[in-house]
């Protein structure tokens, strides 16, 4: 504590922001040559990057502490998310964006009435970068992503975190830092190549080491019970067996217009420093120094699997690492005050990203009952108040369960806790349906399997919290049906609820798509981006839908897009351009960009371009001049990108089967460029960004009842593209929202997808007659000359074994309504433009801080708190 007669020097030298260039510059320059130890001479574009970064960091940290303090004084609910997943991408520009502030109070940092008319922050950076004799374009590339997540979730989650900084939320985010995010996707000869993820290879300005903080975690061991406690519900030691430590990190979380600045606190694992004696004293120094050294592993590396639990006991120490230091964290910050246990539920909140942070629950009944000598039933009241859990699939194979044996090795205490709540759970049970043994046995945490029992991480989180949302109305809807049906009944439908997902519009229009952003603000006369924080504004757009002087603008920036693209793909194609820049305003553009998963069906995507091909080429072999074919196929080029789970040999077939296809079509001269397809390499944020507002059309097309929510979807109809989709995840409420007349639906429905199956199973179902000539052509090695039987398996997975993604029954209902799209797009420009604009005017719903509000309302019944 400093003595109150010093704080008068303390607030004397306070430190200020940088407000404007000059402070900027000013900043900039002593970075480069205090922290980087660099100097004018030789400080390159990276360098540049860090020195803008720490810069802009320095402001952001004046206003986290200030956030802190706020939060902490103002002493409302605290939001906690734990998510195992932050797909946060570049901080820098993202940063620079949300930096500006409304509040004139503000004494320092740029502030709407600081900067000239209609500037921004970035604005100001960008010309006193240029003035300092760089090009912020340039030194924005120099950020690597932060690649912490696999796909949809730890997107998910990095949109929650921003929203939440924006609607002023005291809400944290609890993660992992691995050393290595999610692997780097090279092609090489068509096949996906993974290479590791150096991602913290230079240092990185945006986190902030609190080595101040470090908490010990213990694994393996046995449990002791005094003589005096009888049952493994009263208070027990847990004695471990290995210990590490976790050590903080943490990334500043800027809201938009607002200076709250909230934390993503992310752990590292570090050795003990506590020194083995015994083996060091039997000269086992070397040993006993290695060992220390493997608690590094906890945190190397993500595992890369989307949908999918693969069960090994390395992903098991990080979620129990994870999960124990961030409890620990929390309650810590909640002893402080000193207030009785029974209000924990009413100062915290914890949210469950999915089953991962599952035993967050068991740890805190765990450190209440053990550590904090609470009576078990009080204790459990306490747990099930504060956590809720968000169920993101109803796939069998993503469902998380661990062995018995495996959790009850590394956490002994906690698989005894975990037996118990199960026991009190089924007691419960039991006495609400009487004898109904089938009942007990198919909502028991336990699985009793032939050989081996596991514990079944989605039923212990619904048991341990007092919310299970899905994530869109669909999937919310099936979840109640499906997987958790026997739950609805144990507690009633009101402990399931929907709450659907959603973007951040900041990183997903403002920064993604300058050029649209600026198009909307002078639009709709917003000057200063409020429409960002109340996508409501957007309707005003509607005006304008049919107004052809607007349709040329809204045309022209989807055009600049579409070139930025391109040259990003003639880049990534080693210089050569695919694509005709003279007719790529008569280009469609049709991406699909997400993981690679059967279930997501770019397999029925690229059979589809198949089918165009071959059937271009029947006309051309038939007699019809290439203008025919033009007229019938017009101008096209299909994109793709994404990663396959390394160990996901039908993913990796697909990328293959993609990238062997653009081989051949790529280089057919007879159909004239008419037809390109593109496989884009590493997918990821970063490139999500270039590639989201080029779309002309975007393919969101799961089978029926697979995919979840979706996100992606959101992203190409903010930026105006359209959409070709199934029936399936927020599909249904996009829709709903901007209208059935601006998407392109198509497909059987997900009640129907039962009955599909049973079909291929025990009835002799015939396949498609184009697709079959799909199949064909690919069978006889038209794609793989070398190796005609290479994509044997996939073609097998659709006629010999049951057609489980149902591609065959969707087949024919796809390609109608991509011939549809075709005519829309090349006969009817001006009906195209329409439903493009449409599209955004009634994107509002699809924003994070929607969503965001929607949590704080019905699940965590926390309020902001505005700074002053
Ligand atoms: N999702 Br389970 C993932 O990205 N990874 C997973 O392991 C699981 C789900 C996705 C869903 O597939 C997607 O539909 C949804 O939009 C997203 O989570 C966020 O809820």
């Amino acid at each position: 504590k400093i003595p109150v007669q010093s704080r008068e020097l303390w607030n004397k030298h306070k430190v200020r922001k940088f407000g404007t260039a000059e402070e900027f510059e000013e900043k900039f320059i002593s970075h480069v040559e205090w922290t980087l130890a660099r100097s004018l001479y030789n400080c390159d574009d990276l360098a540049a990057y860090q020195a803008t970064s720490q810069s802009v960091r320095d402001n952001l940290v004046i206003d986290w502490n200030k956030t802190q303090q706020r939060q902490t004084a103002r002493d409302g609910k605290k939001v906690y998310y734990l998510s195992l997943e932050f797909l946060m991408g570049r901080a820098l520009d993202n940063a620079l964006i949300n930096m500006r502030t409304d509040t004139s109070s503000q004494d320092v940092g740029p502030t709407d009435e600081t900067l000239t008319k209609g500037n921004t922050a970035r604005e100001m950076i960008r010309n006193a970068m240029k003035d300092l004799g760089f090009k912020l374009e340039d030194v924005l590339e120099q950020e690597p992503d932060a690649a912490l997540g696999n796909g949809g979730l730890g997107r998910l989650a990095a949109c929650f975190v921003d929203s939440l900084a924006t609607g002023n939320y005291p809400a944290w985010g609890y993660g992992l830092r691995y050393q290595y995010g999610i692997f780097a996707q090279k092609i090489i000869d068509g096949y996906q190549v993974e290479t590791p993820d150096y991602w913290l290879n230079f240092s990185n300005p945006w986190e902030i080491e609190r080595s101040e903080i470090q908490v010990p975690i213990n694994f393996y061991g046995y449990v002791h019970r005094p003589e005096s406690e009888k049952t493994t519900t009263s208070p027990s030691d847990w004695i471990g067996g290995e210990r590490v430590l976790a050590m903080a990190h943490d990334m500043p979380i800027p809201g938009f217009k607002t200076p709250t600045v909230n934390n993503l606190r992310l752990w590292s694992a570090k050795p003990t420093t506590e020194f083995d004696f015994s083996k060091f004293n039997n000269g086992d120094y070397k040993n006993s120094v290695e060992q220390q050294q493997r608690a590094e592993s906890i945190t190397a590396v993500l595992y890369p699997n989307d949908n999918f639990d693969q069960g090994k006991e390395l992903r098991l120490k990080q979620q129990y690492f994870w999960c124990a230091a961030s409890l620990h964290d929390i309650v810590r910050r909640f002893k402080k005050n000193k207030r009785p246990w029974s209000e924990f539920p009413d100062a915290i909140a914890i949210q469950l990203n999915d089953t991962h942070p599952t035993l967050a629950i068991v740890e805190l009944q765990r450190v209440l009952v053990d550590l904090e000598k609470l009576d078990w039933h009080k204790a459990w009241d306490i747990v099930t108040k504060t956590f809720a859990y968000t169920n993101h699939t109803v796939m069998q194979e993503a469902l998380e369960k661990w062995p018995v044996g495996l959790l009850g090795h590394l956490l002994p205490r906690h698989l005894e806790i975990i037996y118990d709540i199960n026991w009190f759970f089924l007691q419960s049970v039991e006495k609400k349906f009487p004898h109904d043994m089938d009942l007990l046995s198919r909502v028991s945490v336990i699985e009793e399997g032939s050989q081996e029992r596991y514990v079944r991480m989605a039923f212990l989180a619904i048991i341990g919290s007092h919310k299970v949302n899905g994530v869109a109305e669909l999937h919310s809807d099936l979840i109640k049906s499906t997987i958790f049906q026997d739950f609805v009944k144990v507690y009633g439908a009101n402990k399931f609820t929907n709450v659907t997902n959603g973007i951040t519009p900041r990183r997903w229009l403002k920064q993604a798509n300058p050029k649209l952003a600026e198009l909307i603000s002078e639009t709709i006369n917003d000057p200063n981006d409020d429409y960002l924080l109340d996508m409501s504004k957007l309707t005003e757009l509607a005006k304008y839908a049919e107004d052809e002087a607007f349709q040329k603008k809204w045309n022209d920036v989807k055009q600049f897009n579409k070139s930025r693209l391109a040259d990003l793909i003639k880049r990534l194609n080693n210089g050569v351009d695919i694509i005709d820049r003279d007719h790529i305003r008569n280009t469609l553009f049709d991406i699909q960009v997400k993981r690679i998963h059967e279930y997501k069906r770019q397999q029925l995507n690229i059979f589809g371009v198949i089918n165009r091909y071959l059937c271009m080429k029947e006309m051309l072999q038939s007699g019809s001049s290439i203008d025919e074919v033009a007229e019938r196929y017009p101008r096209k080029v299909s994109i793709f990108g994404g990663k396959s789970a390394p160990g996901y040999y039908m993913a990796k077939l697909i990328i293959k089967l993609v990238n062997s296809v653009a081989e051949v079509v790529n280089n057919d001269a007879e159909i004239c460029d008419l037809l390109k397809v593109f496989f884009i390499p590493d997918y990821n944020v970063s490139k999500a960004e270039i590639i989201t507002p080029a779309s002309d059309l975007s393919e969101h097309i799961s089978t029926a009842g697979t995919e979840a929510s979706g996100t992606s979807n959101m992203k190409f109809v903010m930026n105006g593209g359209l959409i070709i989709g199934t029936v399936d995840g927020a599909n249904v409420e996009i829709t709903r929202e901007i209208g059935e007349d601006n998407i392109f639906l198509f497909g059987n429905l997900s009640e129907n997808v039962e009955e599909l199956r049973y079909n291929h199973q025990f009835q002799n179902t015939s396949l498609p007659e184009a697709l079959v000539k799909v199949l064909n052509a690919v069978e006889s090695g038209a794609f793989s000359p070398q190796n005609a039987s290479e994509f044997r398996p996939l073609i097998d997975s659709i006629k010999h074994q049951g057609d489980y993604y149902l591609v065959s029954d969707d087949f024919d209902s796809y390609v109608a309504t991509q011939d549809l799209v075709d005519q829309v797009y090349h006969k009817d420009k001006k009906e195209w433009l329409k439903k493009s604009i449409l599209s955004v005017a009634n994107v509002g719903f699809f924003s994070s801080d929607r969503c965001i509000e929607e949590y704080a309302e019905t699940i965590w019944n926390a309020e902001p708190v505005k700074p002053e």
